[in-house]
Parts: structure tokens; C-alpha cells; sequence
């Protein structure tokens, strides 16, 4: 009799801290299933989840600026991609306007190049942009946001940052009279065969106005230099055509590796008002 209800008391005495088991054992489970995602969901995009490269950050009105991209600065079309975070809590912030004002002071002359506003990724939570870095040397690349939910007012946070010579850019007097910035995109590795192209166009209305040409049509012609006097083309190529924002696609055939001319010339709606040449590479 004794050792009867020994058993039954032993029996719920196992009972009860299995249960205790499986209560703290689901608990901790349904943490990290819906306590989990929703912290994901707003404020938990950190660093090491982002797959750029981040250049710097900086604090400013309450807000942690961090500022990433695909590569170091250089003369040419760089992407980038903002983060904004509210400095005391952390929480990632995604409902701002951000907007870029990249600046050269070249001590006799300030003047600025084209950029592109960024544009909020929900996918990554990062505001994409882009800027045409125009020339070498020190840029103050600013970022500026507003708080969209409190007020109207503008702040920013200004990046410093070297922009690395290249040759992506041809700066030209077009016979129009205008200056134009023609600018090769990525990607900067170019395969034999068929490749896709982009250029971007801008024009230079003031030193600190770079606004997108989107009305000019290009004749893309590669040349292979041989030497001695000799060479070839490729057929097949497609000559970029105006797609948005100054933006103009094609394709380039490159039937050999080696080094190859990319021939452009440039036209409005009456003549020819520009022509230049990028070298590149074909591995
Ligand atoms: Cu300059």
C-alpha cells in the first residue's frame, strides 16, 4: 500500500516537471517564431546582414546615417545604398525621404555631378541611389533626409569621401553647344560574345545641375585594332536606345578577347553632335 501511492505520488511528481518542461521548451520556441519575426520586421536589418560594402556612417538630428556601396568611389556610375536607424533604439527607419547633393570644392570653384535620389528597397530596407562622379580627388557627398512623419525640415549628414580616377566618364563639348557627360556603366568585366551595355548621358546646365538627356539617339560601333593597320568590327551589336533617366541600352558583340574600341557617335534629331571612344578589355 505504501509503496502503491509511493508510485502514484512519484508518477506525478515526473508528470508535472515534464510538463513544466514542455511549457518553457514551447515558450522559448514561440519566442523565436513570432517574437523573432516581428523583431526582424522592423528594427533588426544589421550590418552583417547587408551585403555592400559600407564607406562610413554618421549621426545626425537623432539619426544614424550609414552609407554604403558596390565599391570604393570612382570617376564613373556608382551605386548607393543608404541606412537609416534611429540612434537611441536602433529601429531601422524606412519611411523617410532621402535625397544626395554631392559637392566638389575645388577652392576657386564649387560645383557638383550627376546623382540619382535614392529610392527605399523594402526588400533590403536600404534607400538606392546612384551618383556620376565626374573628376578625382575629395567629395563631400551629402545625405540628406527628412523626417516625413514629424515635420518638413531637412537634415543631413555630410560623407567625405576620395573618388578614384577612371576612365568611364567623356566630358564633352558637343557641337549643340552644350557640355554633355557621357558615362559607360557597369559592368566593368566584359565577356567574349554577347554583352549587355548601358550608358548614362547628362548634361552640365549649371556647375551645380547635371539633368539627365534623354532625348539623343547613339551609334555603337566596335572596332578591334590588330595592328599594322588592320582590324574588325563584330556583327550582331544593338545600339543603346533611351530606356529612363538618361539610361540608354544595348548590345555589344566582342568576338575576341583583348582590347576593343567602343565607338560612339552621338546624335540629335538633326545631326551628329558628339563622338568619342571607350577603351575596355574582354578577358
Ligand atoms: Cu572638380
Amino acid at each position: 500500500m505504501s509503496n502503491y501511492s509511493f508510485h502514484i505520488l512519484y508518477g506525478i511528481q515526473e508528470r508535472y516537471v515534464y510538463m513544466k518542461k514542455v511549457i518553457i521548451i514551447t515558450g522559448i520556441l514561440l519566442f523565436f517564431l513570432f517574437g523573432g519575426c516581428s523583431d526582424n520586421g522592423t528594427d533588426s536589418n544589421t550590418e552583417e546582414t547587408i551585403e555592400y560594402t559600407k564607406l562610413d556612417e554618421g549621426y545626425s538630428a537623432g539619426v544614424k546615417v550609414v552609407l554604403y556601396a558596390e565599391q570604393e568611389p570612382f570617376v564613373g556610375y556608382n551605386k548607393f545604398y543608404v541606412a537609416l536607424y534611429d540612434s537611441v533604439s536602433n529601429r531601422q527607419l524606412t519611411d523617410f525621404n532621402v535625397s544626395f547633393a554631392p559637392l566638389m570644392d575645388m577652392g576657386t570653384m564649387v560645383h557638383a555631378c550627376p546623382y540619382e535620389d535614392p529610392v527605399y528597397n523594402s526588400q533590403n530596407k536600404l534607400y538606392a541611389g546612384a551618383c556620376t562622379f565626374i573628376m578625382a580627388g575629395m567629395w563631400t557627398f551629402n545625405v540628406q533626409f527628412d523626417k516625413s512623419l514629424e515635420s518638413s525640415a531637412l537634415y543631413s549628414y555630410s560623407f567625405e569621401f576620395n573618388v578614384q580616377a577612371a576612365s568611364m566618364v567623356k566630358n564633352i563639348d558637343a557641337k549643340d553647344g552644350s557640355k554633355y557627360f557621357i558615362t559607360l556603366m557597369q559592368p566593368e568585366k566584359w565577356q567574349v560574345g554577347m554583352n549587355d551595355i548601358e550608358f548614362c548621358i547628362n548634361t552640365r546646365q549649371t556647375m551645380m545641375n547635371f539633368p539627365a538627356v534623354e532625348t539623343l539617339n547613339i551609334e555603337m560601333d566596335p572596332w578591334m585594332d590588330m595592328g599594322g593597320g588592320t582590324g574588325h568590327g563584330s556583327p550582331n551589336n544593338e545600339n543603346p536606345s533611351h530606356q529612363q533617366n538618361g539610361h540608354y541600352s544595348g548590345k555589344i558583340n566582342f568576338t575576341m578577347s583583348g582590347g576593343w574600341d567602343i565607338n560612339l557617335a552621338v546624335s540629335n534629331a538633326d545631326s551628329v553632335i558628339m563622338e568619342t571612344t571607350f577603351n575596355v578589355t574582354v578577358d
